[in-house]
């Protein structure tokens, strides 16, 4: 961006003075109004980052969860992941520069990261189906534009999809193919291959009531199901022909509120799922008879995708190391039961996805979930060839063979780059059909601790500093040992308390042997924060 008209470019998304925003563990999300300078911000970040690492870079328009009215944007590496850290630092610094420091800023990055501005750029974009996507997304692209970078914008996708087309273009079609019909072929493939010769699947079993929260997962869903051969017969709900996006619907809502979405017609005992905004997240629930009302998180999606897991390798007798990556924020009975009677190795990290996505790469197998209901499985290079090698000897027993094409095919419906609602959900379906089980069956692994979230409004949540994973403060004083003391009052309890990282509010947790314990541990450690 040396000549002026370039400069003019950038005047054309004009940044409002005075507004300061922060790339956060969601990328940058707000009121829609307030990001037209972002977007062609982040498209002139995109193509220096793909400069940088000489690779393809994405960038996702959407704010998942949020409102209708916000939206947001997320950077996305090449393999996939969410975009190094140093490199959240130079989008915040990039976005808050007022107008005239906006090229002096990009300098700054240019020359601490040597890059080299004859290299070639390329940067892949997508949107939700938010109503302020495409005049958004289509500043993203005047920015990759004004550096010379070129672009490819894929339009309407869910944030897991565009995070794999950046995967395939960058290890050349290994990972699969870099369209979104690639990407249902792939999937369904695996999924077909998985289900198909289970025994006695009965209609209730292939038949699954999917919340789109009126976003983008409804719109792909149906894109998908005619590649699923009536394998999985799914009855769309909140599919975006006349509801809100996430309005009384989505994954989060039914997670925050542990109740049922608005426009689902649920029956009893009958499986049901909910994607959020961008569908990333998904969590399953039923209603019993007696009319009560049955989550099942993403802990309770981790326990079946690991004990799945864990059977398969014991069975093909191949000895891989598993764990599972959970937060803070994980059921303890979920945590109890995978530590002590699976005798999986267990792990937490801070929350946001990229921490435990990191945590995950460290093993052969790593599941990781947050209990909202994002997360993935990520197969170590090692693990996938021995798997191969397995699937592929001739001399191996037909239990050892079964199990590693059952792994095989598990690879590939999952996306690895990223939780991905599609993808967990045909997993799971998958999983549930093999194992022959019920949701309920499921649902009765283990009871969740009865448990509460709070929100507490201060001047300043950043104050308080923690330490272990979150699980302890260490700042500001006296705060820990108020919380411990209150902790001891009940029995099975635990509580912790962090500042978000998505809004101005610090964040209270507490689990306990009863619902009226947690919500009164939750209360009083709530005053503590003050
Ligand atoms: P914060 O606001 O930092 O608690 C929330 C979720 C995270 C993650 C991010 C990104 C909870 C308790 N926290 O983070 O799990 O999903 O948003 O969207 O659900
Ligand atoms: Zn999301």
């Amino acid at each position: 961006m040396q000549r002026s008209a370039d400069t003019e470019k950038s005047a054309l998304h004009p940044k409002p003075a005075g507004l300061v925003l922060q790339y956060g563990t969601a990328g940058f999300r707000t009121n829609a109004k307030n990001l037209d300078h972002v977007m062609f911000r982040m498209g002139l970040l995109a193509t220096l980052r793909s400069k940088n690492t000489k690779a393809t870079i994405g960038v996702m328009v959407t704010a998942s969860h949020n409102p209708e009215e916000d939206n947001g944007v997320k950077l996305i590496d090449p393999m996939g992941e969410m975009v190094a850290m140093v490199w959240e630092g130079y989008a915040t610094q990039l976005a808050n520069a007022e107008q005239d420091d906006l090229l002096p800023a990009l300098k700054d990055i240019i020359k601490r990261e040597a890059i080299n501005m004859t290299q070639e750029a390329n940067v892949f974009v997508g949107r939700d189906t938010r109503s302020s996507g495409a005049c958004l997304s289509q500043a993203v692209l005047d920015g990759v534009s004004t550096l010379d970078g070129h672009s490819k914008d894929y339009g309407l996708v869910t944030t897991p999809q565009l995070h794999y087309m950046v995967c395939c273009q960058n290890t050349q079609g290994q990972y699969g193919e870099a369209t979104v019909e690639g990407y249902y072929r792939k999937l369904s493939q695996a999924f077909i291959r998985l289900t198909k010769n289970v025994p006695n699947r009965t209609d209730d079993q292939k038949h699954l009531c999917v919340d789109g929260a009126n976003g983008i997962g409804a719109l792909k869903v149906r894109e998908m199901e005619r590649h699923l051969e009536r394998e999985l017969q799914i009855s769309l709900f909140n599919d975006g022909s006349s509801g809100k996006l996430n309005h009384q619907c989505g994954a989060d809502f039914v997670k925050v509120q542990q109740k049922a979405p608005t426009g689902v017609e649920m029956t009893v005992g009958e499986r049901c799922c909910s994607f959020d905004g961008d569908a990333d997240r998904i969590v399953y629930y039923y209603s019993s008879s007696a009319g009560r009302f049955h989550l099942l998180d993403g802990d309770k999606i981790a326990t079946l995708i690991s004990t799945f897991l864990k059977e398969l390798l014991t069975q093909a007798g191949l000895d891989l190391k598993m764990a599972v990556v959970q937060t803070a924020y994980a059921n303890g009975s979920s945590t109890q039961y995978l530590e002590n009677t699976m005798k999986v190795i267990m792990k937490c990290t801070k929350t946001g996805v990229k921490h435990l996505h990191h945590a995950a790469q460290e093993f052969d197998i790593g599941v990781y979930f947050e209990s909202n209901g994002h997360g993935t499985v990520l197969f170590s290079k090692t693990a996938e060839q021995k798997i191969k090698q397995l699937a592929e000897d001739s001399t191996s027993s037909d239990e050892k063979k079964r199990a590693a094409l059952l792994l095989q095919n598990t690879i590939n419906v999952i996306n690895q780059t990223v939780g991905d609602s599609i993808s967990d959900m045909l997993l799971i379906e998958a999983i549930l059909a093999i194992k022959g089980m019920t949701v309920q069956q499921w649902d009765a692994i283990y009871s969740d601790l009865p448990n509460r979230q709070l929100k507490v409004r201060v001047s300043n949540p950043r104050v308080i500093d923690t330490t272990d994973a979150e699980r302890r403060a260490v700042s500001p004083a006296g705060l820990q040992e108020a919380i411990d003391s209150l902790v001891k009052k009940y029995r099975q309890a635990r509580s912790f308390v962090r500042p978000s990282g998505t809004e101005d509010v610090v964040r209270v947790y507490a689990e306990a042997e009863t619902q009226e314990s947690a919500d009164a541990l939750a209360h009083e450690v709530s005053l503590a924060v003050y």
